[in-house]
């Protein structure tokens, strides 16, 4: 069926501008001049009342013409007029007379909450991906599985010719995938200690900071997300070897098949790998940012994550250049070869956390760390989000989030107010609002931490150059929940549209039809690498449109897999907007 309309399939909060798009060509007339057609807004109940009549516009934002990746000429829509809640469609009408319904969108809400509700899913999708615990059906329902992988007593790799045994317990599954990576683990519980440090007591707060477990709309219950991340942030601890390095992943020795947890443990050898400059320093940038969280709630877990952050930063700054694993027999790569963002990172957060403590530190004072942050911000300037390979935007965050070097905060706060300004002009550029350039793998996680670039300035400055900051960052949020080339609201269990069948091994084999809801799914993806399979598993893409390439499909490892670091800054953004 043809779904001519592009909007936010779960809803609009009812003082957000509430923007959609037509796609003219699908229609069902041809040669429409956009003051043909006019939309309606109608209320979703017995009446089917009309909340609001309005005009088709021929373009969007500052965007004219065609749309590079997928040929389409949008129309757009307003109705930020609407203000009452409820469950509302979109019609398009042909106007004349008579006047002829031409489509009417599946329903959508206006509602205060419905961030608020998603923000909870996603926080829940973490505990979904524990390893190595029992998820008990007063918290997992239906998705409720039996202990496996512990990984408390695996082996070494062979080619760290180590022997002996270690213990890796717990932690999240990073992905569709069983492994559990440092690296990957690392920007994710930054992104998500970002909401832990930045959101108050308002109402939404109880589900952050909450020490007792909330109890969810349908019954079952939920660890914040201060417990949740804490979880993974144990497992982090147990990755540390005892000379302070960090080792880099546990990995299966071949990858899985569509096995359940238990089924693996039974086919499968587990085992630890690393360690690298890059998952040393990533450790020691998300324990610090842990200490600050922490700190208020438990002290002693605080210094304990704060002491193993300078040892992992300690042995990084000895061994500068040791490389990731080249190993990807079983497991992902999180192959990078550059380790000077990730030092950045990991100094600026150990300058915010240590600078009253030079006394203890001597040979990461404040002083030292100062002068080679100076270099790193010379010579790392930010992108548009953190992504797992690049890290320096955590390091400007730091910095900018700190208020004991006012000098280095002023210009941490410029620079990203300028990264925004550069993000929120891609986005009036782009036929759908946003700022991405190429659809790579993750797609949907760079938009999400594009987003969460927007929200992190906006806890400072609500615009930059005239342009709100919450305005940009909420026309992101549309594109992720259903306002996109392909229709689809890419969290599962969020809307009509959502992903049935993600690429996640626990998904299918649970014996469970609805996947596990609040994963964020990988997305458009031109690069399409799934396609290089043998023809009878290769996807099914719809055509060959740049906009097109992604298929709800479980083989589609490139388009529709859900990992970690694409729902943590999707967390954090749907928290800061709750705030
Ligand atoms: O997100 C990663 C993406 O940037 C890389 O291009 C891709 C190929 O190396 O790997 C992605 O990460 C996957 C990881 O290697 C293993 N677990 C699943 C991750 C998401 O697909």
């Amino acid at each position: 069926m043809k779904i001519p309309v592009r909007y936010n399939h779960v809803g609009y909060a009812p003082d957000a501008a509430k923007i959609f798009f037509v796609n003219p060509a699908e229609l069902p007339e041809t040669d429409l001049a956009v003051s043909d057609v006019f939309f309606r807004i109608v209320r979703v109940n017995s009446e089917k009342g009309v909340a609001w009549d309005g005009n088709l516009l021929e373009h969007t934002y500052e965007h004219q013409g065609t749309c590079e990746y997928t040929g389409e000429s949008l129309w757009s829509g307003d109705f930020s007029g609407v203000l009452e809640l409820g469950r509302f469609a979109i019609q398009l009408w042909k106007k004349g007379d008579p006047e002829k319904l031409f489509f009417e969108t599946l329903p959508f809400e206006i509602s205060n909450d419905w961030i608020y509700r998603q923000l909870l899913a996603n926080i829940k999708s973490f505990y979904y991906q524990r390893c190595g615990v029992e998820l008990t059906p007063d918290f997992a329902g239906a998705w409720a599985r039996p202990v496996a992988h512990l990984d408390d007593h695996i082996k070494f790799h062979p080619s760290m010719q180590r022997d002996g045994f270690w213990n890796a317990h717990g932690g999240w599954y990073d992905a569709g995938d069983y492994g559990k990576y440092i690296v990957n683990g690392g920007v994710s519980v930054a992104a998500l200690l970002l909401a832990c440090e930045l959101m108050g007591n308002c109402d939404a707060g109880r589900a952050i900071h909450s020490p007792e477990p909330l109890v969810l709309p349908d019954g079952l219950k939920m660890y914040s997300l201060k417990e949740e991340v804490r979880f993974e942030l144990e497992f982090f601890l147990r990755m540390q070897d005892t000379d302070g390095g960090v080792f880099f992943k546990v990995t299966p020795e071949r990858w899985d098949g569509f096995v359940p947890p238990k089924d693996s443990d039974v086919l499968q050898k587990r085992m630890v790998l690393g360690k690298s400059t890059t998952s040393t320093l990533n450790f020691a940038g998300a324990l610090a940012a842990a200490s600050r969280v922490y700190r208020k709630s438990d002290a002693a877990f605080a210094e304990r994550c704060l002491q193993s952050a300078v040892a992992a930063y300690r042995w990084a700054v000895s061994r500068p250049y040791v490389d990731w694993p080249h190993n990807t027999e079983g497991s992902g790569g999180y192959g990078d070869d550059r380790a000077d963002d990730e030092f950045f990172w990991a100094r600026a957060m150990l300058y915010r956390e240590l600078h009253t403590r030079d006394k203890e530190f001597a040979d990461v004072s404040t002083e030292s760390l100062r002068e080679l942050i100076l270099k790193d911000m010379e010579a790392l300037p930010p992108k548009l989000g953190v992504d797992w390979r690049d890290t320096q935007n955590l390091g400007w965050i730091a910095l900018a989030l700190q208020d004991f070097d006012l000098e280095l905060q002023k210009r941490a706060r410029t620079v990203l107010e300028k990264t925004a300004l550069e993000i929120i002009q891609l986005q009036k550029e782009d036929a759908y609002g946003i700022s991405l350039r190429k659809f790579i793998w993750g797609s949907n996680g760079e938009i999400a931490n594009h987003a969460l670039t927007l929200a992190i300035v906006n806890t400072w400055k609500n615009e930059v150059g005239g342009n709100s900051l919450v305005f940009w960052c909420r026309e992101l949020v549309n594109y992720i929940y259903g306002r996109n080339p392909v229709n689809v609201s890419f969290v599962t269990g969020s809307a009509w549209s959502s992903p049935k069948f993600p690429h996640h091994r626990i998904c299918h084999s649970d014996g469970v039809k609805e996947p596990i809801p609040g994963l964020l799914v990988g997305g458009i993806n031109s690069d399409r690498q799934d396609m290089y399979r043998s023809m009878h598993r290769a996807p099914h893409y719809p055509d060959e449109l740049v906009g097109h390439s992604y298929t709800d499909e479980q083989g589609s490892f490139a388009s529709n897999e859900t990992a970690i670091n694409w729902n943590a800054p999707l967390t954090a953004v749907l928290a800061l907007l709750c705030s």
